[in-house]
């Protein structure tokens, strides 16, 4: 098989996964975990120098960074009746790259931080204050994207309009991570009504399905 994605569905590899699993792709799943030093191989290293997971191989092409993974397949690849996930016109693509940089860099450690320190970790290592400062300092980006799906016309229900793309899977996997911190989300109909649209699609309960599995 030509596509190869790495590691497990519990690790940000979910993202690569969920577009490949929305466009119904053939791909090879290597459930590599990122615990136990498999990311630190020779042979992992030669393809992720990093040492993290996902990498995506696509025949010669390798593909590290999460989002790099998920924008790439959905930049090269369609799905079943014309389904297409990447930005067909140029706001759209504007949608997906903003929102996509901006989950990243305004979102993304202090959603893990929230994660980590209510779910993830030994309970006798969470430490509930920084969960509660990663939540005061989500209270912003959070605003910004509330105004954002609040303000958009009717029946544009997704980040970049009436379409499903790719830049809903790529916020959506991050701010997943804040549902143990539910005042956020209460505090924010919108977004909190769209990310249960996201998380509710048939791919999403395929992934977690997967990642229960380990
Ligand atoms: N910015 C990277 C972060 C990747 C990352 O940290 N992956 C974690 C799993 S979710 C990992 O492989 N950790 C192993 C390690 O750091 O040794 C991305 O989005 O791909």
């Amino acid at each position: 098989m030509s596509l190869k994605i790495h590691g497990i569905a519990a690790s940000r590899a979910s993202r690569p996964l969920w577009v490949a699993l929305e466009l119904g792709l053939a791909f090879e799943h290597v459930p590599l975990h990122y615990k136990d030093g498999a990311t630190h191989t020779p042979e992992f290293l030669a393809l992720n120098p990093n040492g993290h997971i996902p990498v995506l191989q696509d025949e010669g092409v390798v593909v590290w960074e999460s989002m790099a993974c998920a924008l790439y397949l959905a930049d090269n690849y369609k799905g079943p009746e014309g389904l297409n996930l990447a930005a067909q016109t140029k706001a759209e693509s504007a949608e997906i790259l903003r929102w996509t940089f901006w989950v990243v860099t305004e979102c993304e450690k202090d959603a893990l931080t929230i994660l980590m320190h209510t779910l993830v970790m030994p309970a006798d290592r969470r430490k509930p204050e920084l969960a509660a400062e990663a939540a005061r300092r989500l209270t912003g980006p959070l605003r910004v994207i509330e105004q954002h799906l609040a303000g958009q016309s009717a029946g544009a229900a997704y980040l970049a309009g009436e379409r499903f793309t790719v830049a809903d899977i790529a916020v959506a996997s991050v701010l997943a991570w804040i549902k143990p911190a539910p005042e956020l989300l209460a505090a924010c109909p919108a977004t909190a009504a769209w990310l249960a649209r996201c998380l509710d699609r048939p791919a999403q309960l395929q992934l977690r399905a997967m990642s229960r599995k380990g």
